[in-house]
């Protein structure tokens, strides 16, 4: 059966060109800093934000919790939207691992938070309340419906992060997906941030890893962490080159993940049930309200039919665009579903 998987875009498989890579990457110890692949991709991945240093991590969450820990110390906060990954999906690992207590700002449409609530929630030194010494920022902005953030946009809060001499981080899963949509460099959407964590496992279709970039002390600092964590990996070459491949040739490719994206929504705004918000289509991710109050039923009869969305409760439902669904995909998906549908509204 033909199965068209709109769950997410860490559900892609690696591509040919990855398997080879893999098989055929050179390797040595990379505790030791041997690993001519994983260094080279470190290098590529610094140069590509315009930071000083990267480090290849295991995941997308271990990224940031590694970014935290760099950056925080324990009794310290950290400060990010309630609807961000760091606060709402990642078990407050910074809480539970670095005694770093994680606090949350209402986010809005655009994944931001306000400067004035901002302004007011840092704590500056002192002995009753945690230090504030991160704020985090995420782009694209998953839950608020992949929206890709422009530079200006975060500005206020850079400047009040600066004005308050507190670094910034950016969770930067989908980052390229952000930069393609905005048609700049990704260089451009860092170069006022301190640390960057961004995935090779969702959009850019590697089977694993992230990686954290950021100045030489804080990132020397990460391998710290990731030692502590136990994820210091010996011969990772054979990750870091598919990502090396992803870099190269899975970036410009995701303008073609947005376009189906939008496709994909256009032709769901037509089927009667649903409701999809056409202008907050910006990269990737779909979120649209299913009417019916047997969608989670719906959504069973889709995965029977080897059309799989992420069904939530309340009717959110969010359909994902990656490198494992093409545009005849989106085709197929869209009948299936129109089908089930028109069968099943209740
Ligand atoms: N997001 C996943 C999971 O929540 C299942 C998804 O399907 O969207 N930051 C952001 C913005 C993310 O969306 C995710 C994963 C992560 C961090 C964590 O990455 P991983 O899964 O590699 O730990």
């Amino acid at each position: 059966m033909k199965i068209v998987d709109l769950r997410s875009d860490t559900k892609t498989h690696p591509t040919t060109e990855m398997r080879e890579a893999m098989a055929s990457a050179e390797v040595g110890d990379d505790v030791a800093g041997e690993d001519p692949t994983v260094n080279r991709l470190e290098e590529m991945a610094a140069e590509m934000l315009g930071k000083e240093s990267a480090v290849l991590v295991s995941s997308g969450t271990q990224g940031n919790l590694i970014s935290i820990l760099s950056q925080c110390q324990r009794g310290d906060e950290v400060i990010g939207g309630d609807k961000s990954h760091i606060i709402r999906a990642e078990g407050f690992g910074p809480s539970v691992l670095g005694g770093v207590a994680m606090v949350s700002l209402p986010n809005d449409t655009r994944g931001l938070f306000q400067v004035d609530a901002l302004n007011m929630a840092i704590h500056d030194d002192s002995t009753k309340y945690p230090n504030t010494t991160l704020i985090a920022l995420e782009n694209t902005h998953n839950s608020m419906g992949g929206i890709a953030i422009a530079p200006e946009e975060m500005k206020p809060i850079i400047s009040v992060a600066r004005e308050r001499n507190i670094p910034v981080h950016i969770d930067g899963a989908r980052l390229f997906n952000a930069a393609v949509a905005l048609e700049i460099p990704v260089s451009a959407l860092v170069k006022d941030v301190d640390t960057v964590t961004f995935c090779l496992s969702k959009g850019l279709g590697c089977p694993v890893g992230s990686l954290i970039c950021g100045s030489h002390k804080t990132i020397n600092e990460a391998r710290r962490w990731r030692k502590w964590l136990g994820s210091a990996m010996r011969q990772a070459g054979i990750i870091a080159a598919a990502g090396i491949v992803a870099m190269e040739k899975m970036v410009d490719r995701l303008s073609q993940d947005h376009s189906n994206a939008r496709n994909l929504a256009t032709g769901l705004s037509k089927i009667p049930g649903i409701s999809v918000q056409l202008d907050r289509i910006e990269t990737n991710l779909i979120f649209i309200q299913v009417n019916y109050s047997n969608h989670f039923e719906i959504a069973a009869e889709l995965d029977k039919q080897g059309v799989k969305v992420g069904a939530r409760s309340g009717g959110l439902w969010r359909l994902v665009t990656h490198n494992d669904v093409s545009s005849q995909d989106i085709e197929y998906a869209l009948e299936i579903i129109a089908d089930t549908f028109k069968k099943m509204s209740d």
